[in-house]
């Protein structure tokens, strides 16, 4: 089975025919990551692509949102079945003022998959929440998302709130999201960037020595 219907039916937001096809493509044998490296995640830049050029607008972009999370909800028990004790604790969420979660939920869905408990604080997350649910979790990384250029900033004020709480020394904080560079994690002073989820998931584990 080719994957090109998968990624046609999240373009077009059908929540129906993604969840058929991903069925599909599960029992044909592609794994949960070709299915989300050569279906799920071209169709969003498609659409991203689209929008840039006003081809479609924010309700065509929602639904095909929702058609993409149709097609991970279906992906997520195969991403997340590990069975071994957890190798460490992640809080993860996307920053104050931004909106966007997938990216993030795939970055948790794989770090649960790689054996990490994962709390998920959701989007649009103050840093007082990082900083609350850090200590209340006891994590040792805390990975911040962000997909908008105006909200990149509000990762600093993540690290800086978790300075205050003197917990800066004690989690190792990452980041990630498209407009996110290596150079811009530099700048920040996190411990750790991501280009991708799965370069997420490596880096986290580099970071807590696992291998
Ligand atoms: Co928005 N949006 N959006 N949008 N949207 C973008 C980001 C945009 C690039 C589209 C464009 O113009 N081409 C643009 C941002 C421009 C900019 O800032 N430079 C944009 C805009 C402008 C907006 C609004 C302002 C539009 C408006 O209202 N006028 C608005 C903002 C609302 C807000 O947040 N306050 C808005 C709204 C929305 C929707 C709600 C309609 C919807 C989001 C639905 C949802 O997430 N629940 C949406 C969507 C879907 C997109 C695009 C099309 C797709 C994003 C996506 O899900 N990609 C996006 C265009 C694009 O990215 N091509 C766009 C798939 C996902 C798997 O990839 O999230 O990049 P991504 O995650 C990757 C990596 O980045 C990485 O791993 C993931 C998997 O490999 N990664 C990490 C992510 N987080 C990580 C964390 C890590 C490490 C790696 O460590 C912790």
């Amino acid at each position: 089975m080719d994957l090109d219907a998968l990624k046609d039916a999240v373009i077009n937001g059908d929540v129906k025919g993604c969840a058929v096809l991903t069925e599909v493509a599960i029992r044909a044998g592609h794994s949960p990551q070709k299915i989300l490296t050569a279906a799920l995640v071209p169709a969003m830049q498609v659409v991203g692509d689209k929008f840039r050029c006003n081809e479609v607008y924010v309700p065509e972009v929602l639904v095909a949102a929702r058609a993409m999370k149709k097609s991970l909800g279906l992906l997520k028990p195969l991403l997340t079945q590990t069975g071994a004790k957890p190798v460490g604790t992640a809080v993860i969420g996307t920053v104050k003022g931004d909106l966007h979660d997938i990216g993030k939920n795939l970055v948790g869905m794989m770090l649960e998959g790689a054996g990490f408990e994962v709390l998920d604080l959701g989007a649009d997350v103050a840093p007082e929440k990082f900083v609350q649910a850090a200590k209340d979790t006891g994590a040792q990384i805390v990975g911040i998302s962000t997909l908008l250029t105006t909200t990149m900033l509000g990762m600093k004020d993540v690290l800086q709130a978790l300075e205050r709480a003197e917990l800066r020394a004690k989690v190792k904080v990452m980041v990630g999201g498209a407009p996110v560079t290596q150079s811009f994690a530099d700048e920040l002073g996190a411990d750790g960037y991501g280009e991708s989820a799965a370069e997420a998931v490596d880096k986290a584990k580099e970071l807590l020595g696992i291998k």
